[in-house]
């Protein structure tokens, strides 16, 4: 996508905003005003938000389907611009549905594939906001939660323009890190950049692990999308694509988080000792320590620098080189040391991610065998993978990364694959992409994650994108396309609340989020493009700042976000 499609797509966004604001402000006029104030037209007043639809818009091949609340029996599509009616038919329902504990109607209006803004006008119900269906739908979007990781660089300045405010903060966190922890007391050694982990300014390999892994995969199946995206970021990494540069800035931490000795030990994370209040990370000024290692997080360096090695080497062979000179370091410690070591927890209160690691070594043997070739990797791998009757997960996160192994291994074009689990790992996947596509359909509001609720799920309904479009791979099949899309739907309206759960993106998305950068700033709208944990249970959802729980904000769901986007910028569903 070159930077004119971007403006392009974002002066679109923007004007579509203003439109809905336009609407309401006539409908106070029209309660308000005088007698003699002209009659507004009906789609001015009739906005209702018992129409729940995905409020980026439908690429023009893709299913199109919007979510009633109120009892109805017929729609009609209707132009934004000049109200003509383009499509019309009967809605299907009622549903019910236990969770939201509601009743509701289907409006499908799949067959109108015409690129234009459109709304919804129900009879008995109202009309909706105005949607688009055009190829380019989810390019802002998908610029704006990658850009969201360049506003995460910690031990730099950052800065952003968003729909008229000024996001920035100054240079943070120059002092990463002390070494207390780690047997040398008084001493600081370099630790400073890398993202900081989510509401919080700590920084976590393991969380970095599923996230870094997860935009590798992004570059990796939809290289063709992301290589000409323009991130307007700062270039910290010439001659890098944007994508990769902001992916780089990670990198360049953690190899900070190797352990000066040489013996290859990863410190788990890099953190205060006890989480601080709302401040701006400049504010930030406690101490901050390299924390004692763990063999998960020794394991997820392996992987992630074993995957920047191989992604990185087109445009910077020796970084290159060395990512995989010290992951093989890592990864041959990791071979002498058998055991799941956990670090120690000390005097810290910050989050633990506390994780047992066969699944953190599969991911780094897959890694290491994928960019090397090297027999002793795919043997260790392939006698890790056997050992789960469970090849692939449905539902899974940083404490449980085998499906990023299992993908990169089923993915290989290397030669000589176990072809025993190599089918079990393709079987276990596509029934798995078939149970996602299942509980899409069967749910109200086309959530492919069901009735299950826990914190940072709407990372998961994300991440199941990725799941899906592996499958797509080895086994093309629509239904899993159109519920990958369904996934980005939900996330962007076609929900219980109506709303987006992305800051800054589609129709009233959140406002307060566990950020403190959000909370400390002084400016109303929160820092653009991030996606929010969601609720425990389909009606607890609160976009309240102190809702750490249901409202934060983290990379590992944010790279399933981006992920999800990646594959659908350059238009038609594939
Ligand atoms: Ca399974
Ligand atoms: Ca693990
Ligand atoms: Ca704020």
């Amino acid at each position: 996508m070159k930077i004119r499609s971007i403006i392009s797509s974002f002066a679109a966004h923007k004007g579509w905003r203003t439109n809905v604001a336009i609407a309401l402000l006539m409908t106070f006029t029209t309660a308000f005003g005088a007698e003699s104030a002209p009659k507004p037209q009906d789609k001015l007043t009739e906005v209702s938000s018992d129409i729940r639809l995905n409020s980026l818009g439908y690429l023009p091949a893709a299913n199109k389907q919007a979510t009633i609340t109120s009892e109805c029996s017929d729609f009609v599509v209707k132009s934004a611009a000049d109200d003509n009616a383009f499509y019309s038919d009967k809605t299907s329902g009622p549903f019910h549905q236990e969770d939201v504990n509601q009743a509701v109607w289907i409006a499908d209006f799949s067959k109108v594939n015409k690129q234009g803004k459109y709304y919804l006008d129900v009879s008995g119900v109202g009309r909706s906001y105005d949607f688009e269906i055009g190829d380019k739908v989810y390019n802002f979007a998908l610029y704006s939660s990658m850009r969201a990781f360049y506003l995460w660089r910690c031990g730099t300045a950052v800065e952003g323009e968003f729909n008229g405010n000024r996001f920035a903060h100054a240079a943070c966190h120059t002092d990463d890190a002390w070494q207390d922890y780690i047997g040398e007391p008084n001493s600081r050694r370099d630790g400073t950049g890398g993202w900081h982990d989510a509401g919080d300014y700590n920084k976590y390999v393991v969380n970095a692990g599923v996230t870094v892994g997860t935009l590798f995969l992004a570059w990796d199946h939809f290289q063709d999308n992301l290589k000409d995206l323009s991130l307007d970021i700062p270039d910290t990494a010439p001659g890098y694509p944007d994508f990769l540069k902001e992916i780089k800035w990670e990198i360049d931490w953690i190899f900070k988080m190797q352990y000066p000795d040489g013996s290859g030990r990863v410190s788990h994370k890099l953190t205060r000792l006890n989480f601080s209040g709302f401040i701006m990370p400049e504010k930030d000024l406690e101490k901050r320590y390299f924390t004692d290692w763990s063999s998960a997080a020794t394991a997820d360096f392996v992987a992630m620098l074993a995957m920047a090695a191989r992604y990185f080497k087109p445009y910077d062979p020796n970084y290159a080189q060395k990512c995989l000179d010290a992951a093989k370091v890592s990864y041959d410690f990791l071979r002498e040391n058998r055991e799941n070591k956990i670090s120690a927890p000390g005097p810290f209160r910050t989050g633990g991610y506390g994780t047992s690691d066969p699944d953190d070594r599969l991911w780094a043997a897959a890694e290491m065998w994928e960019t090397t070739g090297g027999g002793e990797y795919l043997k260790n791998f392939e006698e890790r993978a056997i050992r789960y009757n469970d090849k692939i997960d449905e539902n899974w996160d940083w404490p449980e990364v085998k499906n990023l192994g299992m993908f990169t291994y089923l993915l290989s074009e290397r030669k000589g694959k176990n072809t025993t689990i190599l089918e079990d790992v393709r079987r276990d996947l596509l029934s798995t992409a078939d149970a996602i596509v299942a509980k899409g359909n069967k749910d109200v509001y086309r959530r492919p994650l069901g009735d299950k609720y826990y914190w940072g799920c709407n990372g998961t309904v994300a991440r199941e994108t990725l799941t899906l479009m592996v499958a797509n791979k080895v086994s093309p099949n629509p239904d899993y396309v159109n519920t990958a899309l369904d996934a980005i739907g939900h996330l962007f309206g076609r929900n219980y609340y109506g709303r987006s759960y992305i800051t800054g993106l589609g129709h009233q998305p959140p406002m307060n989020p566990h950020d403190r950068r959000s909370g400390a700033d002084g400016i109303t709208e929160p820092w653009p493009g991030y996606i929010v944990g969601g609720g425990h249970s389909a009606r607890d959802w609160q976009d309240v700042t102190r809702s750490a729980s249901t409202n934060e904000i983290a990379i590992n769901w944010q790279a399933a976000l981006v992920y999800a986007l990646a594959g659908f910028i350059s238009g038609e569903p594939r």
